[in-house]
């Protein structure tokens, strides 16, 4: 994104920059003095809001985190903008909302790049403004230029280094998708030139099993809907693929490779500020951690993956004090969408809750316009700004990352960029506690909701009422207009026909937020 580091050069702090002779950022300043914060983003996948013990959560220990929220912020009321990945990190990323654009629904893992390189990314923001930038972990964003035509076996044409990521280690989609590869920086890492990969989303290859007629090559997890194409590790797939050999990962060691990548990150540029998006595979499906987390916490395979989850960001807090960056590093932890317990796996997820509430006092989950599909745990902390640990109920988005962290490192956007994205920086360092006026929710099936911070509205819907694939979740659809009390927990009584004039006030901001990008 060539044009614009130009922006980055007008930015304030490359002016200081270019004053003192300090190039592209990679300043020798005293880590701790310096004015731009490393900024790392944990980003989990399908977490609830009571995964976590620090949000109540019981059956599951998850001390690495709750010591990041003891020292930080930690937010009550915060949403991301879609019940679904592809989506979620869509809006997050560029700052606009994903259902302003065709084709950024849970893509497939040959998708083409869903972002295009023309738009300007958070990645780009940082980069512009001298920082080093990372992606590593789960993509689904799309790779390559054009739908199931990549090569998988050479450097693809159209990778994250265009998006303003540097350095890239990530999945192309999602662990239950093919491929079961990591890129790195646009090529399959470890490849393996005995075994060519061959990947598609519409035939078998001849001769590889599928999951659907082998179930006894499943030695490792079974499916208990779809994801009984490619087998992959003892684990049946979405997805056809051939090939991979050595280059094939092996779910159990999914966290181990993207936490030590993300600690190399860290500590070969430990002296500039850089920016490291860190999106774990915990707690999606296919939920198969490391041994030595099997088997550990009374609610199975989902358990321990909210552990081995809270182990990473155990790693990269602990690495980060090694380094000496604890105090100018400005962590967000969150997640991309609301829990699902079964999503497809046979791994007993639903049997052994044992009380334990995924989405907490919730409604809903994954994939509903309910509030646990899209309210998610959101703790921020960074010691050198933030030293009065705080528990926020003020209403935020994560749409809003991009302005707000865009103000905190004082870069400048382009005209159009991040559209729907707005500066609550001082909410979301805990300065304040104001309240975004409303956010916008996006069910799976595009549902849209406005949610403000005592009302929520949820639009019409020809949807089903609780989805049929299988995960029994509430998807919150209604062919009638909705209108809940969110001073009362659980979106029990829709109160529609009693309050018109709310029902009216907030399709208004949705009609209007629809038309053009609104200002909260
Ligand atoms: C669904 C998958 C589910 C999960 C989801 C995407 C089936 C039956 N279900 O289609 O397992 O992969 O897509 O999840 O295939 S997300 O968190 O990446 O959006
Ligand atoms: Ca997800």
């Amino acid at each position: 994104m060539r044009q614009y580091l130009l922006f980055a050069l007008l930015s304030p702090m490359a002016c200081v920059m270019a004053a003192t002779g300090q190039k592209g950022g990679k300043a020798k300043q005293k880590v701790n003095d310096r004015k731009l914060p490393n900024v790392v983003f944990i980003y989990a996948d399908d977490l609830g809001y009571g995964d976590l013990e620090c949000y109540g959560a019981k059956n599951v220990q998850t001390p690495n985190v709750n010591k990041l929220a003891a020292q930080g912020i930690r937010f009550n009321n915060a949403h991301a903008t879609a019940a679904t990945s592809t989506p979620s990190r869509y809006s997050m990323l560029t700052g606009e909302y994903a259902w302003r654009r065709p084709g950024t629904d849970i893509a497939a893992g040959n998708a083409g790049m869903i972002i295009r390189p023309e738009r300007f990314t958070m990645a780009d923001m940082f980069k512009g403004a001298g920082y080093a930038t990372a992606a590593i972990g789960k993509w689904h964003l799309g790779l390559g230029d054009k739908d199931g035509e990549q090569d998988w076996n050479a450097p693809l044409p159209a990778a994250l280094g265009d998006l303003g990521f540097d350095y890239s280690y990530i999945m192309a989609a999602t662990a239950d998708r093919v491929p079961c590869v990591f890129i790195e920086n646009g090529k399959v890492a470890n490849y393996d030139p005995s075994a060519p990969i061959e990947v598609s989303y519409r035939k078998p290859f001849e001769g590889e099993p599928l999951g659907k007629d082998h179930p006894e090559l499943l030695y490792n997890l079974k499916h208990s809907h779809g994801h009984d194409m490619a087998i992959v590790n003892g684990i049946g797939r979405i997805g056809y693929m051939k090939g991979g050999g050595k280059a094939l990962w092996k779910d159990e060691n999914i966290a181990d490779s993207i936490t030590s990548h993300a600690i190399d990150f860290m500590r070969a540029h430990k002296d500039e500020p850089f920016f490291m998006y860190f999106a774990t595979n915990d707690v999606h499906v296919p939920r198969f951690p490391h041994d030595r987390f099997r088997g550990k916490n009374p609610m199975g395979l989902r358990g321990d993956a909210i552990v081995q989850f809270d182990w990473s960001v155990g790693q990269i807090m602990e690495a980060l004090d090694k380094l000496g960056l604890t105090e100018n590093t400005l962590i967000i932890l969150s997640s991309d969408n609301g829990p699902v317990v079964d999503d497809g796996y046979a791994d007993r997820a639903e049997e052994l809750l044992n009380g334990h509430k995924p989405g907490g006092p919730l409604r809903g989950g994954k994939y509903s316009a309910f509030e646990a599909g899209t309210r998610i745990p959101a703790i921020v902390r960074w010691p050198k700004e933030i030293n009065q640990p705080l528990v926020s109920d003020a209403l935020v988005s994560q749409i809003d990352w991009m302005a707000s962290l865009g103000s905190v490192i004082g870069a400048k956007l382009p005209k159009g960029a991040g559209p729907d994205s707005f500066d609550y920086s001082a909410t979301w360092l805990g300065k304040n506690q104001t309240d975004r006026s409303w956010v916008i929710e996006q069910a799976s099936d595009h549902t849209l909701s406005v949610r403000t911070k005592d009302w929520k509205y949820i639009e019409p819907s020809d949807g089903v009422k609780i989805i049929q694939w299988g995960p029994k979740i509430e998807t919150g659809y209604l062919s009638t207009p909705q209108l809940y009390d969110m001073t009362q927990v659980g979106e029990q009584e829709n109160l529609a026909n009693k309050n018109p004039e709310k029902v009216y006030e907030l399709q208004n901001i949705l009609r209007h937020v629809k038309a053009k990008h609104l200002k909260p």
